[in-house]
């Protein structure tokens, strides 16, 4: 087939939509809105959504990792989204600092809303008095922050879950509140734990239960569907694979017991960690995860510079989740029937 002259016009106007760019970056190339990544603007990492009203709102940590750096994060962003397609950038909601106690890493974080008001859970490095990565608890009154330190010292410190022996065991918290009112809060490396929250959110309830399923590695996400509980998690078979997959167990109860179900997604794009997020928006499921896909400025993906993606997340009529397939087209194209 011979290709047909384009008009002066026609190349033209393809040129502008190519330049033509929104406030995020989102226009910036050809890819339609919702293709992935979902975020260009910036590298992004850790996603977390939260459904409020009318609108999606995601918190992500901010990558800054320069050259060959690991991870260099010092703040946690929002965005929002009323069409899961054209997101707004709502700015820094929280940078490291703003822990008294911590002294580095703005790690995965995850908001939920309580007694009307929002309540924000994050990894971070403590300082000397409390060695190794802990979990602090910020609160706003609204989803786009400011977030303001709301115990004063961690929730959580390494010093809490003696098992581990490595010192980041206490990161990515996951926070879900039951049907019968009462908020729970998973996280961990390696191992995965799961407490109780008082109703004031700033304390644990009780003791410190260990859930860990098969793989576990990191980045745990508690979801419930019906009657079912899921632990969605970041998962790394040892003798098999070099990056994480993501794996996912369920529950007839929030206190277990827990059934390994298998993978979800394969590994992602050039990135070791994947890192889910679940949430039910308009009457669809989606799944957030990031991948290293992305370049801005010359910088390209890596370790620490990821970019946060999204896929339509579908169940079997038993409540497994169908294996989810990582693409570019994302959310831009109508779900898989
Ligand atoms: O972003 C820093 C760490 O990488 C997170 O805490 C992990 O889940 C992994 O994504």
């Amino acid at each position: 087939m011979i290709a047909k002259p384009v008009s002066a016009l026609a190349a033209l106007s393809l040129f502008a939509l190519a330049l033509a760019a929104d406030a995020n970056g989102q226009g910036s190339s050809v890819a339609p809105a919702g293709s992935n990544p979902i975020i260009r603007d910036r590298f992004t990492a850790d996603p977390a959504p939260l459904v409020v009203g009318g609108r999606l709102y995601l918190y992500v940590g901010h990558d800054e990792a320069r050259g060959n750096e690991m991870f260099t994060m010092r703040e946690w962003l929002v965005y929002s989204t009323a069409d899961m397609r054209r997101w707004t950038y709502h700015g820094p909601i929280m940078n490291v600092a703003d822990f008294k106690w911590a002294k580095k890493d703005a790690w995965a974080s995850q908001a939920i809303r309580k007694h009307g008001r929002y309540w924000f859970y994050a990894a971070v490095e403590h300082d000397d008095t409390h060695p190794g990565k802990a979990i602090g608890v910020a609160v706003s009154d609204r989803p786009t922050g400011p977030f303001l330190d709301a115990k004063g010292s961690a929730l959580i410190t390494n010093q809490m879950t003696p098992k581990g022996t490595h010192s980041w065991e206490d990161i990515d918290p996951t926070v879900f509140t039951d049907a019968d009112g009462v908020s729970w809060i998973a996280w961990g490396n390696r191992q995965c734990y799961l407490a109780r929250l008082k109703p004031n959110m700033i304390e644990l309830d009780g003791p410190i239960a260990e859930i860990t399923p098969p793989y576990f590695e990191e980045g745990p996400w508690l979801h419930k569907r019906g009657k079912l509980y899921y632990l969605t998690y970041a998962s790394l078979d040892r003798s098999r694979d070099r990056d994480e997959k993501v794996s996912y167990a369920t529950a007839p109860s929030i206190r277990g017991p827990w059934t390994y179900r298998g993978e979800l997604t394969g590994s992602a794009r050039s990135s070791f960690t994947i890192h889910p997020g679940i949430a039910r928006f308009k009457g669809r499921w989606y799944l957030f995860l990031h991948n290293a896909a992305l370049s801005i400025g010359g910088q390209g993906g890596a370790l620490g510079r990821r970019a946060v993606t999204v896929e339509y997340l579908r169940y079997n009529r038993d409540g497994m989740m169908k294996p989810v397939v990582q693409t570019e087209a994302g959310v831009s194209v109508p779900p898989p029937r």
